[in-house]
């Protein structure tokens, strides 16, 4: 039934789309062209079925407002399988499922789950076309808004088909909502198969196949069978006065600081720089002709947290937003616009929440969920690089990792060399936030943010990180930065957004052989008049204390990483047990000519 009105003739792609038809049983099949027409059409059924509100279109116009199912607002973890045939393979910090129980659980839910609905099949792609760095994936959905996401956030439709052309080489994604069911929701992973099967949610992440799960967990696998990195990265530009462009990556958990960052405006004290967003969650990187390691961001759009984004926080994002974007769960006020908290100005005096109830600022809960967000094309940020669409990808000066720490990792510091910094990736740790179902606000490792994203065993992650650095000829350095230091009352010490740029370009002169640093037992930190702190509201005292290495709570750290080092089992490499031992033994040494605080 599918060749009809097929607009392929490519033999795996027809039979897959019909065996799976068979199992979901629809009343019929749409293939996805990514067309305006489409768009406008799914739009209206979207609008007449509730799925979609329609917001003020002169104020805001080609933008929309969906509604969740308030038990389908994030991430599940604890409902993401990697089904690789050996338990192993999929490692200590994945929960696995063997492929055969895997395939047979999820279809029992998806027997005649698109009875009655649609199925429409989605052509994509993630990179640019006619780049090494490409690939294709297909998403079969009995969700139109996940349609409509998809389109903005992949290059999705006739353009995946041509690239495609005869090719059985594509990513077999496979999505209904059923029943939305919890009791019923699987997002599972068989790598080995190159296929994603996600039931039972209709949200973010678990859904829009082309981002976590292809981009990083099948990238993640893909990545180190073809020797390249599938990393949770931002990609930003600076140019500095001169008009010379430096590149980097920054690895933040989710909800940590990257679509901020990589849209980030220089204050007035840095007058003369400018920067330019390549990416802001997804970094696919290789190593170019040159040696050195070059980066592409695969995806189209921009799926962003809301909350928290302001004119004085990200100006660039607020900006995007103001016409053809997709809201997930903010809060509508009685204009036809949007709300959320930390939006600027005054909560509104009346407004619907995002579960679709009165609110007023008296309402003991928040207007907007934590992880309400903004789905928004990429072309439409006023600081997109005219390089993010290069085919090629752009040349990486720095890896940045950082974390959501009250205590313990300072401001920013530099690795010593590539082994160092993997070790530093390998033991990152982080606040928990409201991007997953869970608890919020619980210290957990998460390795180059890649914990919930890694398609296989993590250990052999940290080789595959190792064995490139070895590879990479001209390999950025690599640094770890954290923004969210606080005081005894809990309140952040450092302003961050905007003057984070002051700490990026530290980063870029050590690239550079400039900068004055001071060598600690953790790495290299900046010294107190390193980082230009013209035009900052912060006391020479704040200032130290957020450079500050504390002997006493690295040692405590180092106990923690034991556990985590020894929970990861005999797949862990060598080398970064010796980087664990190597900082112990720093920190029992005497200060060298350096100043550093004891605990
Ligand atoms: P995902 O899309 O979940 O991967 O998140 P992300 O890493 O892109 O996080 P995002 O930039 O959206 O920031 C998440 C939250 O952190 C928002 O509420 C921001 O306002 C806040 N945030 C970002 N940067 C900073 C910063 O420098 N300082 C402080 N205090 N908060 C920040
Ligand atoms: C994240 O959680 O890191 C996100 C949002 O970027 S989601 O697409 O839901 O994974
Ligand atoms: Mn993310």
């Amino acid at each position: 039934m599918t060749e009809n009105n097929a607009p392929t003739r490519n033999q795996a792609v027809l039979k897959w789309v019909d065996d799976m038809a068979k199992l979901c049983k629809p009343d019929k099949i749409v293939w996805c062209d990514g067309s305006e027409e489409e768009r406008a059409r799914l739009t209206k059924e979207c609008l007449a079925a509730g799925e979609l509100i329609e917001l003020n279109q002169q104020k805001l116009p080609g933008c929309y407002l969906h509604r969740s199912d308030p038990n389908d607002v994030a991430r599940v973890e604890k409902l993401t399988f990697i089904c690789t045939k050996n338990k192993e393979d999929a490692g200590p910090t994945n929960n696995w499922m063997a492929p055969d129980e895997a395939y047979k659980k999820a279809r029992a839910i998806f027997d005649g789950s698109m009875k009655g609905r649609t199925m429409y099949v989605i052509p994509f792609l993630m990179g640019l076309p006619n780049s090494p760095f490409a690939k294709i994936g297909f998403e079969l959905t009995d969700s139109r808004y996940v349609v409509l996401n998809m389109r903005i956030m992949t290059r999705m439709g006739k353009i995946a088909l041509e690239q495609l052309g005869d090719s059985p080489n594509f990513t077999k994604g496979l999505h209904s909502r059923a029943d939305l069911n919890i009791e019923r929701r699987y997002i599972l992973h068989f790598p080995e198969d190159n296929t994603i099967w996600s039931v039972g949610s209709a949200y973010g992440g678990n859904v829009l196949l082309g981002k976590k799960c292809l981009a990083l967990r099948i990238g993640s696998w893909l990545g180190r069978k073809e020797s390249w990195l599938a990393e949770h990265m931002l990609i930003l530009g600076i140019q500095n006065p001169k008009g010379e462009i430096r590149y980097v990556c920054a690895a933040f958990p989710s909800q940590c600081g990257k679509t901020n960052l990589a849209m980030v405006v220089a204050p007035n004290a840095l007058k003369g720089y400018k920067t330019w967003t390549v990416g802001d969650d997804i970094s696919w990187l290789r190593i170019g002709p040159d040696g050195k390691l070059w980066a592409v961001n695969p995806e189209a759009g921009f799926f962003g947290v809301a909350p928290g984004t302001s004119l004085k926080t990200n100006p660039a994002a607020l900006q995007t937003v103001q016409r053809s974007t997709l809201f997930t769960n903010v809060a509508l006020k009685p204009d036809g616009t949007v709300w959320w908290e930390g939006l600027d100005g005054d909560p509104p005096a009346n407004c619907i929440d995002w579960l679709g109830k009165p609110w007023t600022p008296a309402s003991k809960d928040k207007a907007a969920h934590p992880n309400s967000r903004f789905t928004a094309p990429a072309s439409q940020c006023p600081s997109i690089s005219p390089e993010w669409e290069n085919p090629k990808g752009v040349p990486i000066s720095a890896i940045i990792f950082g974390g959501r720490r009250a205590k313990v990792a300072p401001l920013v510091f530099e690795t010593f060399n590539w082994q160092h910094g993997v070790y530093v990736g390998s033991t990152m740790a982080s606040e928990t936030t409201a991007a997953a179902a869970g608890q919020v606000g619980v210290v957990r490792r998460d390795p180059m943010a890649m914990l919930p994203f890694l398609g296989y065993h993590a250990g052999e992650y940290f080789r595959h990180w190792l064995d490139m650095g070895k590879k990479i000829t001209k390999p950025p350095k690599i640094f770890h930065v954290n923004w969210f230091r606080t005081n005894n009352q809990g309140k952040f010490i450092w302003p961050g957004f905007g003057e984070n740029l002051r700490v990026i370009l530290w980063i870029l002169d050590r690239c550079e052989g400039k900068g004055d640093a001071l060598k600690t037992p953790i790495g290299c930190v900046p010294t107190p008049d390193a980082i230009a702190t013209t035009g900052l509201a912060i006391s020479p005292e704040t200032f130290k204390e957020l450079l500050s290495v504390n002997r006493e709570e690295w040692r405590q750290e180092l106990e923690l990483q034991n556990e985590w080092f020894a929970s990861i089992g005999p797949r862990l490499p060598k080398e970064l047990w010796d980087e664990h031992s190597a900082l112990a033994k720093r920190l029992e040494a005497k200060p060298e000519s350096v100043v550093l605080k004891e605990g």
